[in-house]
């Protein structure tokens, strides 16, 4: 059996369930505890971060070579064509996708670190932070704050980036002949680039099946619902909730165990 170690809540951890998901492979989504999953991270990759893949005796971490792993292992259902062209275009992409990543996290965060529901999520739904939630929440927001830099300024910088990758992330959809409606980012075919970019713009969105659906008693801070809309309105907007309609077939609860 393989094993995601994730957390429930980070969208990179939703592009390996994603990737994992659609290449129809069994696996455990396993939380594990922020911080000290830097012991099991450092350790079998040496890398500090979520999503780890264990596949039998192989461990993968970073989300985009777990994709390059399973399309390497695993023939069925490809995601990373061949064609040099169409390759180097989804490289690009999944790259754009991960910077884009970055800053939705932290521009976001600044807006919803101190919902209390945000929490909820981080801390689960049993497990050690749940059962020590009232100790646990304050050291995990400060650790949260200061790992990502969630502060005013830096959030700032981050939605003007944010505004540029998805602009430049449209156009690419607009010239493969895309009008968000219809079609994907490379060649006719969904590919690693439709998953990295949707996954990582999903929290925008707060789609349903996602861990970012905001429940109805959680009023969206303003300029989270503004963006949302004025995405909604556009193509890439479109583009990012109609795959998650199409092709996001989740075999997994996102909550993990
Ligand atoms: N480049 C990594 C980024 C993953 C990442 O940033 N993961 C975050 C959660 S969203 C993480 O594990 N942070 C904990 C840490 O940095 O210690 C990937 O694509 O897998």
């Amino acid at each position: 059996m393989r094993t995601l170690f994730q957390f429930p809540l980070s969208h990179y951890c939703e592009k390996a369930r994603w990737l994992l998901d659609h290449k129809e492979l069994d696996y455990v989504a396993k939380n594990i505890i922020p911080g000290p999953h830097r012991l099991l991270t450092r350790w079998h990759a040496s890398n500090d971060t979520l999503p780890l893949l264990k596949d039998k005796k192989t461990w993968i971490g970073e989300s985009t070579e777990i994709a390059f792993y399973l399309d390497g292992v695993y023939a069925e259902k490809p995601l990373i064509s061949n064609d040099p062209k169409q390759r180097s275009a989804i490289v690009a992409l999944d790259k754009q996708a991960n910077e884009l990543g970055y800053h939705v996290r932290r521009w976001m965060y600044l807006y919803l670190i101190d919902v209390p529901h945000t929490m909820d999520i981080m801390v689960g739904e049993r497990g050690f932070l749940h059962t020590f939630k009232g100790l646990m929440t304050p050291i995990i927001k400060k650790g949260v704050k200061d790992l990502y830099k969630i502060n005013p300024e830096k959030a700032a910088k981050s939605k003007e980036r944010i505004d540029v990758l998805i602009d430049e992330i449209e156009a690419v959809l607009l010239a493969n002949g895309s009008d968000g409606k219809h079609g994907y980012l490379v060649g006719k075919q969904f590919s690693f680039a439709d998953i990295a970019v949707c996954a990582l713009a999903a929290p925008l969105f707060g789609i349903e099946g996602t861990p970012w659906v905001v429940p109805n008693h959680v009023v969206p801070p303003e300029p989270l619902e503004q963006y949302k809309q004025a995405l909604l309105a556009r193509p890439f907007g479109q583009y990012v909730t109609r795959v998650y309609a199409s092709d996001r077939k989740a075999r997994v609860d996102w909550r993990g165990q």
